[in-house]
């Protein structure tokens, strides 16, 4: 598996042009993007990136990768990322890994955003991984209840949990916020689902990402596959 995703990173990399403002993913398909990167920057590539969690941070800044922000910069060329599902018209749940909003800030900076991530993670219908949802901790009460009736309305149902860490202890994601994660099985409409908890006042932001991908390198048993 980790050898699919090595391989799907390094067919994005085929993307990346001399002089590209980047934005780096976070997850494990992700890392092997920002490792593959670094391996072309040593050799005289010149590129300047901006990373999407503390993680991501640290691993570019170990592999050479210079990096920027977004107050630095006024736009990304392109960015490359992972996720936990991918559906036909390119909607996409984030967030498995915790870095769902810095994720969302900056693929909405950039020109491109291309999915990298194993074959599995392609699927008919969002919905079997659980839908991550960051939270504000104040007031979780009346936010889960909101969300509640935004799943409603939107014609789906199940558990939420605010993750934990390994330690057991609540996770905190790189904002100070909690993440609640929803077991959902099936989004029957999800770009409606993201409107209806974007105007939910508790929520920072969800895992949905609607309209921001590209494309897709997907890596299975039988090669490289992109779809555009
Ligand atoms: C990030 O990492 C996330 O949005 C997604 O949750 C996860 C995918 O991880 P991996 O590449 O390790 O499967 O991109």
């Amino acid at each position: 598996m980790d050898q699919l995703k090595r391989q799907a990173a390094a067919r994005a990399l085929e993307e990346v042009r001399d002089g590209m403002q980047l934005g780096l993913g976070t997850g494990s398909t992700a890392k092997h993007f920002v490792e593959l990167l670094g391996e072309r920057v040593a050799t005289g590539l010149k590129v300047i990136g901006v990373p999407t969690s503390e993680t991501t941070r640290a691993d570019a800044m170990r592999c050479g990768v210079p990096l920027t922000t977004l107050d630095e910069i006024d736009h990304l060329d392109m960015t490359v990322d992972g996720a936990d599902e991918i559906d036909p018209d390119f909607n996409l749940i984030k967030g498995g890994g915790g870095a769902l909003l810095r994720e969302k800030i900056v693929a909405a900076a950039s020109d491109r955003m291309i999915v990298i991530a194993d074959d599995t993670k392609w699927v008919p219908t969002l919905g079997k991984f659980p839908l991550p949802i960051e939270v504000i901790p104040f007031g979780l009460g009346a936010t889960r209840r909101a969300i509640e009736k935004a799943f409603a309305v939107c014609g789906v149902s199940g558990q939420m949990a605010v993750r934990k860490a390994k330690d057991g202890h609540v996770f905190v994601t790189d904002g100070g916020h909690w993440i609640v994660d929803a077991q959902l099985g099936c989004i029957v409409d999800p770009p409606g689902l993201a409107t209806a908890l974007s105007a939910i006042p508790g929520v920072v932001e969800h895992g949905l990402f609607i309209g921001l991908a590209s494309s897709a390198v997907l890596a299975g048993g039988e090669g490289i596959r992109v779809i555009e």
